[in-house]
């Protein structure tokens, strides 16, 4: 555990998030995935940061968003991508941010529109470490941050149909400075759904993907490696997953 200041913002403590687990997992010759979000990109700027003094030599990066990529392509961190023979499909370590995390360490991602390929890569990684403030812990995900389902525009009516069969309430998520829905890097359209029952997330994931028309949602269950919680006094933990 590291000791931080004692009057930290939130967004000082993300740049102390985000540093502290590029410093303490970041290594030379790493295949890396480089997450999205405000907390996620404090991490990916200290690893340019340590990339552009040589500090860390010969890492290959993959981005899960543009946002991530155009932080790459500012700071001349080289990116690939996950199909790249140099890459070959596979990453050593991961660091992303989350919506809410529950006491298992399942996760709600996607309030940045990202989590088709934020999961994609979460999977193929063989380490997986989270960034986020503690007011993201939480007794169930689901109970604050509605579930992002990304979802093939010509098919949103019969899927709202079938999520709200689930019990959920659905609401298309709008552009902003932008007319109508948010449109996803792959072309989608995401549906947040909220519920007023307590939900079970890992048959949720998976019921929720088995709509014909579902591209992904932003329930997140694979293991987290390690948990970098920033709390409000600037403390920063470090929990590694069991
Ligand atoms: C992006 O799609 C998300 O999954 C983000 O990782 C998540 O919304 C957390 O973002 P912040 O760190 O900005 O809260």
């Amino acid at each position: 555990m590291l000791q931080g200041d004692s009057s930290m913002d939130s967004k000082e403590l993300k740049v102390v998030l985000g540093r502290t687990a590029a410093d303490a997992l970041v290594h030379d010759n790493m295949k890396l995935g480089l997450g999205t979000g405000s907390t996620a990109v404090e991490a990916v700027k200290r690893i340019g940061e340590l990339y552009k003094a040589g500090k860390l030599r010969n890492i290959i990066c993959v981005a899960t968003s543009f946002q991530a990529e155009l932080e790459c392509y500012t700071l001349g961190i080289p990116i690939y991508s996950l199909n790249d023979p140099l890459v070959g499909g596979r990453l050593d370590l991961t660091i992303d941010g989350a919506d809410e995390v529950d006491d298992k360490w399942l996760l709600i991602k996607g309030g940045g529109g990202a989590f088709l390929m934020e999961k994609i890569i979460a999977c193929y990684s063989e380490a997986y470490a989270i960034v986020v403030e503690e007011r993201k812990l939480v007794r169930n995900i689901g109970s604050n941050f509605p579930i992002p389902v990304e979802v093939y525009p010509d098919a949103y009516l019969p899927v709202q149909k079938r999520l709200a069969e689930l019990g959920g309430a659905v609401t298309i998520r709008q552009g902003e400075k932008f007319a109508g829905p948010a449109i996803t890097k792959q072309g989608n359209i995401i549906l947040d759904v909220a519920f007023a029952e307590e939900i079970d997330p890992i048959s949720m994931e998976k019921k929720i993907n088995e709509i014909v028309g579902v591209a992904e949602n932003g329930i997140f269950t694979r293991k987290v490696t390690d948990l970098f919680i920033g709390h409000a006094d600037g403390r920063i933990e470090h929990k590694k997953g069991k």
